[in-house]
C-alpha cells in the first residue's frame, strides 16, 4: 500500500509511551515476546492468537520474516469475584492507539452488527485487535487487510505477496476483499439452528459472551466519563454487540450468514477451476492465499469443511494451503493451542 498523504505520524517516543501503556494491561508478562532475533524490533504488534483477522497478520509477517514485539491479548471479558473482567483489548491505552490509528481509515464508527468485520462496509471497530506500529514510520496502523498489504510493501523480500502486475494484483485484492467481507463473526459467535458443529466449550462461553462484553465496556464508559473520545468508542462497541446478541439464536439470520458463506466457496470453487489463483506451493503464493487459507481453517475448526464437500477444486487448495508452515504455525498450530479442541481441525491437519 503506498504511504499515503492522510498517514498519522507520531514521534517514536510518544508511540513507545503509548505501548508500553497499552501493554501494561496485559495480565501475564509472559504474552510479551520478542519474535525474530532483533531486541528492538521495527515494528510492535497487539493481537491474539485465536483471533482470525491476527492470524492474517502474523502469517504475513511470518512470511516476510520480520522481527516484531509481539502482545498476545486476550480478547474475552470474564466475570470475577470482584464482578467482570474487562478484556485487555477494551484498556483505555489500547483503544487510545486504535483512534490514532483510526484517523487514517477516514471510516465513521461502527453503528450495527452484520456479522461481518471489515471496515469498508461495517466502519471502524474500535475496540479490536489487530493493530500494528511501525517505530520507523510513526506509524499506527489497524485492520488486518490494510497491516498486511502495509507491511507487503515496506517488504519486499523474500516473498512479495502482492505483484506489482496489475491484473494480477488486482485479482488477488479481489479475493482478499472477498474474504474479508465473510461473516466470520456471525459463523464464531452464532447459534446455527440445523447443524451447530462448535467445540461444546466454545457454544457455552458463546451464550453469555456479549452479556459480559457489553458489561465491560458500560463499566469502561463510565469510569472514563471525562474522555469524551473513549466513551464515544466504548459507546460505538456496545451497539455492536447488542445487534451480536439480539441475533445470536435468530435462525434466519444465522442460516443467511451460513448461506452467503457457502456462496462465496463455490464462486471460490470457479474461480480455482479457471487457474485463476497462481499455486500456493510455488513461487507464486499470494496475499490471498494467506487471508483465504487462514479462513478456511477457521471455518474447519467450526466443523464447517463439509461446505467444500463438493467443491474438488477448493479442496485440494485446502490441502495445499495446509503445507504451508507460516499457515501451520499462525492459523492451525495457534488456533489449537488458543481455542477450545475441534476434532474438525485434528481431522485437517492429520490429512
Ligand atoms: N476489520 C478488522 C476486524 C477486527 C476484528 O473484528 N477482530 C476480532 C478478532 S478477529 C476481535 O478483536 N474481536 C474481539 C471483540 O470484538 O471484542 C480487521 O480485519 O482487523
Amino acid at each position: 500500500m503506498p504511504v499515503d498523504n492522510t498517514a498519522v505520524m507520531a514521534s517514536s517516543e510518544q508511540l513507545m509511551n503509548m505501548a508500553g501503556a497499552a501493554r501494561a494491561a496485559i495480565v501475564d508478562p509472559a504474552r510479551i515476546t520478542l519474535v525474530g532475533d532483533d531486541p528492538n524490533p521495527r515494528f510492535e504488534l497487539f493481537h491474539a492468537a485465536s483471533s482470525l483477522c491476527s492470524q492474517k497478520v502474523r502469517t504475513v509477517l511470518f512470511e516476510k520474516g520480520l522481527a516484531y514485539r509481539s502482545n498476545d491479548m486476550i480478547i474475552l471479558c470474564a466475570m470475577g469475584v470482584d464482578g467482570i473482567i474487562p478484556a485487555e483489548h477494551y484498556s483505555p491505552a489500547y483503544v487510545r492507539l486504535r483512534l490514532i490509528a483510526g484517523r487514517e481509515l477516514n471510516q465513521d464508527f461502527v453503528t450495527r452488527y452484520s456479522g461481518r468485520t471489515s471496515v469498508e462496509s461495517e466502519g471502524f471497530d474500535p475496540c479490536v485487535v489487530p493493530l500494528l506500529i511501525d517505530y520507523e514510520a510513526g506509524r499506527v496502523i489497524v485492520d488486518s487487510k490494510r497491516i498486511c498489504c502495509y507491511l507487503d510493501a515496506v517488504s519486499r523480500e523474500p516473498v512479495q505477496l502482492l505483484c506489482d502486475e496489475p491484473q494480477a494484483r488486482a485479482e488477488v485484492m479481489r479475493q482478499v476483499e472477498i474474504v474479508d467481507r465473510i461473516p466470520n463473526g456471525a459463523l464464531l459467535y452464532g447459534f446455527h439452528p440445523d447443524a451447530d458443529r462448535r467445540p461444546d466449550i466454545l457454544k457455552s462461553v458463546m451464550e453469555t459472551v456479549y452479556e459480559c462484553k457489553i458489561m465491560a465496556l458500560e463499566a469502561l464508559a463510565a469510569a472514563n466519563a471525562d474522555d469524551p473520545a473513549l466513551v464515544a468508542a466504548y459507546r460505538a462497541k456496545i451497539v455492536k454487540e447488542s445487534g451480536g446478541k439480539q441475533v445470536r439464536h435468530d435462525a434466519d439470520f444465522q442460516r443467511a450468514a451460513r448461506q452467503h458463506t457457502r456462496d462465496l466457496l463455490a464462486e471460490l470453487e470457479h474461480t480455482l477451476a479457471a487457474q485463476s489463483l497462481p499455486r500456493p506451493d510455488g513461487n507464486g503464493f499470494s496475499l490471498g492465499d494467506v487471508v483465504w487459507g487462514v479462513n478456511l481453517v477457521r471455518l474447519a475448526y467450526l466443523g464447517l469443511a463439509s461446505l467444500w464437500d463438493e467443491l474438488p477444486n477448493v479442496a485440494r487448495y485446502v490441502d495445499a494451503l495446509v503445507q504451508r508452515p507460516s499457515l501451520r504455525k499462525e492459523a492451525i498450530q495457534a488456533s489449537i493451542d488458543s481455542l477450545p479442541p475441534s476434532g474438525y481441525l485434528d481431522a485437517l491437519v492429520t490429512r
